[in-house]
C-alpha cells in the first residue's frame, strides 16, 4: 500500500510564518538609534501575512527537501523590503493612509521624516540581510545575483517604476489603451517582487535555469493575482477584516481591475490566472506533491480576505 499524507496547508502556514518572524525579530533585534530601530520594528514585525516569505521559503523547498533553511535570509529580506514599501506608501506625500494591518501606520506614530528614514534603513538591511546571513554553503555568484535580482525588482524597472506610473494614472486620467498598462503597472508594482521571491527560492536551492524561468513566471502570474484581488477587496472588503481602509482606490478615482473590467470580469481574470499559474508550475517538471505549497499560496493569494 503506498503511503499518502495530507498536506496541511494551515500548518504548513503557521509554521514558516513562526520561522520568518524568529528570523526577522534576530535580525532588526538591535541597533542605533534606538528610535530609528523601534521605527523599523513596528511596522515590520507587525502581523502581515507574510506571502512574500512563504513563496520563497516554498520554491526552495519545492527544488529541494530542506533548502527552505538557506532561503531564510532573502525571505526576511523580503519582508523587510516590502514593509518599507507600506511605510512609503502611507506616508502622505502617496495614499496618505491612517491603518496598516489594524494599527496606525508608522509615520502616524513616529512622524513623516522618521518613517522615510525607517524605510530607507529597511531598504539597505534587506540587501546586508542576504550579503550577511546566506550560508557560506551557498556560492557567493549565486547571492550577488539574488542581491542584483533584488535591488532591480524594487527599484526603477520595478516596484518603484510600477509606483510612479500608479500616482501618474491616479486621479482619473485614463490611458487610451488602459488595461494594457494597468497590467504593466501591476506587474511592476506588486509582481515584480513576488516574482523575485519565486525565483530567487528556486535559484537558492539550486533549480536549473530553465526552472528559474518558470518559477519567475509563476511568481508574476500570482503577483497579478495577489494584485486584482486586492483591488477587489477595496471594494468588498472592510476595515475590521482589511486591517486597512477600504474604498481607497475609488476615492482617488485609481486605475484598478474593478474600474476597468467590474467585479465579475475581475473575477473570472482570477480563475484564468489560476490555471495559468497550476500550468506553469507543472512546468518545471518537479512532481506535484513538492508543488502543493506553492499551488496553495497561489489559491491564498485569490481567495483571502485581507
Ligand atoms: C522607496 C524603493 C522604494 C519603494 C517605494 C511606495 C512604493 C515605492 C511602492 C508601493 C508598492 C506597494 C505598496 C504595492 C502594493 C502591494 C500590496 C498589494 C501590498 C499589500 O500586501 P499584503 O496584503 O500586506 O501582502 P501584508 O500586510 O499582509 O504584508
Amino acid at each position: 500500500m503506498v503511503a499518502t499524507t495530507k498536506f496541511d496547508f494551515e500548518e504548513y502556514v503557521a509554521s514558516k510564518r513562526m520561522l520568518v518572524d524568529a528570523h526577522l525579530a534576530e535580525y532588526l533585534a538591535t541597533g542605533s538609534p534606538e528610535l530609528l530601530w523601534e521605527s523599523m520594528r513596528y511596522s515590520v514585525l507587525s502581523p502581515g501575512k507574510r506571502i512574500r516569505a512563504l513563496l520563497c521559503l516554498a520554491s526552495a523547498q519545492a527544488v529541494k527537501e530542506d533548502a527552505h533553511l538557506v532561503a531564510i535570509p532573502t525571505a526576511c529580506a523580503i519582508e523587510m523590503i516590502h514593509a518599507m514599501s507600506l511605510i512609503h506608501d502611507d506616508l502622505p506625500a502617496l495614499d496618505n493612509d491612517d491603518i496598516r494591518r489594524g494599527k496606525p501606520t508608522n509615520h502616524k506614530v513616529f512622524g513623516e521624516a522618521n518613517a522615510l528614514l525607517a524605510g530607507d534603513a529597511l531598504l539597505m538591511l534587506a540587501m546586508e540581510t542576504i550579503a550577511n546571513h546566506t550560508p557560506a554553503s551557498i556560492d557567493r555568484s549565486i547571492v550577488l545575483k539574488v542581491i542584483s535580482e533584488l535591488a532591480r525588482a524594487t527599484g526603477a524597472s520595478g516596484m518603484v517604476g510600477g509606483q510612479v506610473d500608479d500616482i501618474a494614472f491616479t486621479g482619473g486620467k485614463i490611458p487610451a489603451n488602459k488595461l494594457d498598462v494597468l497590467h504593466s503597472i501591476h506587474m511592476r508594482k506588486t509582481g515584480s517582487l513576488t516574482a523575485f521571491s519565486t525565483w530567487a527560492g528556486s535559484a537558492l536551492a539550486g533549480s536549473s535555469a530553465e526552472q528559474q524561468n518558470h518559477f519567475h513566471h509563476f511568481g508574476e502570474i500570482l503577483g497579478l493575482a495577489f494584485q486584482i484581488t486586492d483591488d477587489l477587496l477595496d471594494v468588498t472588503g472592510n476595515i475590521e477584516t482589511l486591517g486597512k481602509t477600504p474604498g481607497k482606490d475609488a476615492e482617488a478615482n485609481k486605475l484598478t481591475w474593478v474600474s476597468i473590467e467590474g467585479i465579475d470580469k475581475s473575477k473570472a481574470k482570477l480563475v484564468d490566472l489560476k490555471h495559468e499559474g497550476q500550468e506553469t508550475l507543472a512546468k518545471t517538471g518537479i512532481e506535484k506533491q513538492s508543488l502543493v505549497a506553492l499551488e496553495s499560496l497561489l489559491q491564498l493569494a485569490i481567495e483571502r480576505a485581507n
